[in-house]
């Protein structure tokens, strides 16, 4: 009998309309903080890879940008990261914001599953907001018109709730397989980017308008002594007027 005989493993994707609640889920999924999360549409700029490893199980999820149509050419790079996470997986999960009317852009995004032809989970976020949950019926029907997806499953990334169910739904569609990844590899970002990333998630939270999505962070020293880790970032914004200087410090440990 082979070491990995019914160990599962395989790669998903987390796909929605922007502030659906993706990067939420995936940090869920994961158990820790790989992405950011704010309450303005399109905060993930690219995709991000985040590996669970469950009793049995290691997957290896994706999470991409809000399925938008494209305006800008870095709006038009953020829809190609979608499309590349279409390819080659053993699974989609397409998150939905529970407390918003089925439009035409939600068909519009679910036109990128029609070309995939994965099996996809339909998961209906944001629960917790719904007050009368017989209400969600109507629109898991909306969808199902629409697409027909493996599963409907109403969750609350935030609270946690229903996760149980996608996990179970998730492992039982991955191939038998051996782990991808060592036990200790979560994520394949570099540790700068993740910093990088930090400081934009308070700057978005705490900021309105223009000024949210024209933010970039780069790191301009990192220090690390036994205690501390002293990172000094410099965040740009579009116009120079706004330009400002932030010092980061993060413990380590
Ligand atoms: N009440 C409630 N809020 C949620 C839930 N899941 C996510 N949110 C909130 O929804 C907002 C968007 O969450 P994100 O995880 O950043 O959404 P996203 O789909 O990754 O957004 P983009 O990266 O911009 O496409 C944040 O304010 C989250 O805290 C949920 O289950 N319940
Ligand atoms: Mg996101």
């Amino acid at each position: 009998m082979s070491e990995t005989q019914g160990f599962r493993s395989g790669f998903v994707s987390i796909l929605g309309r922007p502030n659906a609640g993706k990067s939420t889920l995936l940090n869920a999924l994961v158990g820790q903080k790989v992405a950011i999360v704010a309450d303005k549409p399109q905060t993930t700029r690219a995709t991000i890879q985040g590996v669970a490893h469950w009793p049995g199980a290691q997957v290896v999820f994706l999470d991409t940008p809000g399925i938008h149509a494209p305006k800008s050419s870095m709006n038009r790079r953020m829809m190609d990261a979608v499309r590349a996470a279409l390819d080659q997986r053993d699974l989609l999960l397409f998150v939905a914001d529970a407390t918003l009317p089925f439009t035409p852009a939600d068909e519009h995004a679910i036109d990128l599953l029609r070309q995939a032809s994965t099996p996809t989970l339909l998961l209906l976020n944001k629960r917790d907001l719904v007050k009368d949950q017989a209400s969600l019926l109507p629109l898991l029907d909306r969808y199902r018109q629409s697409f027909e997806f493996a599963e409907y499953l109403p969750i609350s990334a935030d609270r946690g709730a229903g996760l149980d169910e996608v996990r179970a739904a998730i492992v039982s569609r991955m191939p038998e397989g051996p782990p991808y990844y060592p036990p200790d590899h979560v994520t394949d970002q570099p540790e700068r980017f993740l910093a990088c990333e930090l400081v934009r998630e308070k700057i978005i939270r705490e900021t309105h308008e223009e000024v949210p999505h024209s933010v970039v962070v780069l790191v301009d020293h990192w220090e690390e002594d036994e205690r501390l880790t002293r990172i000094t970032a410099t965040v740009y914004v579009e116009r120079t007027a706004r330009r400002a200087s932030s010092l980061a410090r993060a413990g380590r440990g």
